[in-house]
């Protein structure tokens, strides 16, 4: 059977982002509904009908009262119905008194127990049909938790880029440290009417919040591109335009490659280096802590291209305290195909 707390975890991100207030209302109306088209097929509160309740995960009979029934379903939706689920209520096409009621892959079917005359008799005025293409959702688990941002998921296995960087390695930054950023950030933004943003909104006006904002934001948005940069099947020399741009203002890759290693070695404490373009073209630099280009307290300004990671978290497991090691190994899964990728994007945006 499932919980709605599973819904959380099996919903998309943006399946739950999306739901509008609207919505939310509306679910609550078309719920009422459901209560009404049953006591509109048994009208009589303790008429004794028999449910039968085919679920995805179990199976269910019961003879109850109508007011029972009508608690039984409303509990039964609230248990197992996911996002997205059709609902649709019929009454049986013949005249026997029995009412289907589908939702997702729950069903339920309610015949009367008694009165069979009374309902043949009657049964033209207690036809009901709705058919809705609405969720059914308990709103309460909704409400707490739909806005906020949520932990990407790797593109690749924690063990994929080893041995340049190693699994124990990848599993904390992305489990603990990046998660940790996701759930402080939400923390943060809490009460300040920010729900909605993108995470580049707020870095764009990043000075409006506190240093936990700028700390965390800078925290989900950093270690999304870094994480996304790094691939096991790397391109590991520049391509595209990126590369004709590379050389045009550094000379060679090579030449980048130096600089981008002594802005990183040079970095005193924790922080990032970037490649970004910037209003002057391309630019190696660093921002300390989880600072980034986008923000206005950075020094460049600008779109980053490659953000590379140079806290400590992120390679003294396996590298100790030589960053200069693993600034050559973060060039064995860069992957210069994805890096061209964020240079078109921004391109494009321009
Ligand atoms: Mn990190």
């Amino acid at each position: 059977m499932i919980k709605m707390s599973d819904i959380l975890l099996e919903a998309t991100f943006d399946d739950i982002k999306n739901l509008s207030y609207a919505d939310v209302k509306k679910t609550f109306a078309l719920r009422k509904k459901i209560n009404q088209a049953i006591l509109n097929f048994f009208p009589h509160e303790d008429h004794m009908v028999k449910v039968e309740y085919y679920g995805d995960y179990i199976d269910d009979e019961d003879e109850l009262t109508v007011k029972e029934l009508i608690e039984y379903v409303d509990k039964r939706i609230d248990d197992n119905v996911l996002l997205n689920d059709d609902i649709s209520i019929d009454p049986a096409t013949d005249k026997s008194p029995t009412l289907f009621i589908d939702v997702g892959e729950n069903s339920f079917e309610i015949t009367s127990l008694d009165d069979e005359e009374f309902f043949s008799e009657n049964y033209a005025d207690r036809k009901v049909k709705i058919t809705s293409k609405l969720s059914m959702i308990k709103m309460s688990d909704i409400l707490l938790e739909a806005k906020g941002f949520s932990l990407p998921s790797l593109p690749y296995a924690y063990n994929a880029l080893e041995p340049h960087i190693d699994a124990e390695t990848m599993e904390e930054h992305h489990k603990k440290h990046h998660k940790g950023y996701v759930t402080k950030l939400n923390d943060a933004l809490k009460s300040k009417a920010a729900q909605n943003l993108t995470i580049e909104e707020v870095l764009a006006n990043v000075k409006k919040y506190d240093d936990k904002v700028r700390n965390n934001a800078g925290g989900v948005f950093n270690h999304t591109l870094y994480f996304n940069l790094l691939s096991p099947n790397a391109t590991t020399s520049p391509v595209g335009e990126l590369k004709k741009e590379l050389e045009k203002t550094f000379g060679s890759f090579a030449k980048f490659k130096e600089e981008f290693t002594e802005s990183g070695t040079g970095r005193f404490g924790s922080g990032w280096v970037w490649l970004s373009l910037t209003r002057e073209g391309l630019k190696i630099h660093s921002t300390p802590n989880q600072d980034n280009p986008l923000m206005s307290y950075s020094e460049v300004k600008g779109e980053p291209i490659i953000g590379m990671d140079v806290w400590e978290h992120a390679y003294y497991l396996k590298h100790r305290s030589q960053r200069a090691k693993y600034i050559n190994d973060f060039f064995k899964v860069l992957d210069w195909n994805k890096a061209e990728e964020n240079y078109q994007r921004i391109l494009n945006k321009e």
